[in-house]
């Protein structure tokens, strides 16, 4: 994956596209860090642990800055911090933090949706103010799963499909798992792709890519012997959380103090 935008054009960039691959890569002893904080928290018994349909292979963790020190570090780094409130213009709080693991053969797709009509249907999220950032822990290539968007859909808003018109199940677990509740048809998905065409987000670990809550976005099977873990952090405006949130706290924070930043060295 290229770096697309000069920094200096960094909110343009991303409100034409919808994402933007950030020029700076998390230092590979802040990933590796990280990537023992994954290894020791998935070896858990934990109920913000979310497996394949397997049960015994661990799709996702939830909620990790929570309860983990590297974590709990990990969302206050400038890189990241500075790049949301760049993006969305006030101060921020973490509104969701997991870490998708893909795990080698076996972890799962994500069929194409958006993230948004989660956030808003089941939290009461008013306004897509939020930004989802991306952190590579291991190397993404177009083997191991990675994820896709469709450049420029995050201006159509939430597209209504049939998922988005049924009755919710609040159930949760249809938010994490492959068989997603709120999805855009393939159809849709597919005559967007090919008018905008779509982007694989690939690179080494440590590239941190931001994207929009409207993206249009999926990600395939991992076909491959490599994982890949991706840490994705969403910072929402602090104006804009939602009032009363039901889902578990570690899908969705209710503490919406503004994010202070640690030193840049702190991992
Ligand atoms: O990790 C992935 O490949 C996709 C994740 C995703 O789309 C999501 O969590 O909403």
């Amino acid at each position: 994956m290229q770096t697309t935008h000069e920094p200096a054009n960094l909110k343009a960039a991303y409100g034409e596209s919808g994402w933007y691959a950030v020029p700076d890569r998390l230092p590979a002893e802040a990933v590796e860090k990280l990537r023992q904080a994954v290894d020791r928290i998935g070896g858990q018994e934990r109920p913000e642990i979310v497996y394949e349909a397997e049960q015994s292979v661990v799709r996702a963790l939830h909620g990790c800055h929570r309860f983990d020190e590297v974590c709990a570090r990990v969302v206050r780094l400038p890189l990241f911090v500075d790049l949301a409130e760049t993006l969305l213009g006030g101060p921020v709080y973490v509104y969701q933090f997991k870490v998708n693991m893909k795990q080698p053969f076996e972890g799962a797709a994500w069929p194409w949706h958006q993230d948004f009509i989660f956030w808003h249907r089941e939290d009461g999220m008013a306004a897509p103010d939020a930004v989802n950032v991306a952190v590579f822990l291991d190397d993404v290539s177009a083997d191991n799963g990675p994820l896709r968007v469709i450049p420029g859909s995050h201006e159509l808003g939430i597209i209504d499909g049939a998922a988005a018109a049924a009755e919710p199940s609040h159930d949760w677990r249809r938010h994490v798992a492959a068989s997603l509740e709120y999805t855009v048809p393939d159809d849709v998905a597919e005559s967007l792709a090919a008018a905008s065409g779509t982007e694989s987000l690939t690179g080494p670990a440590g590239t941190v890519v931001a994207f929009h809550p409207n993206i249009v976005h999926c990600s395939s099977n991992n076909t491959s012997a490599r994982r890949r873990a991706v840490l994705l952090i969403t910072y929402n405006l602090v104006s804009n959380a939602p009032a009363a949130p039901t889902r578990p706290e570690f899908l969705v924070s209710r503490d919406s103090t503004p994010v202070t930043r640690v030193d840049s060295n702190a991992l």
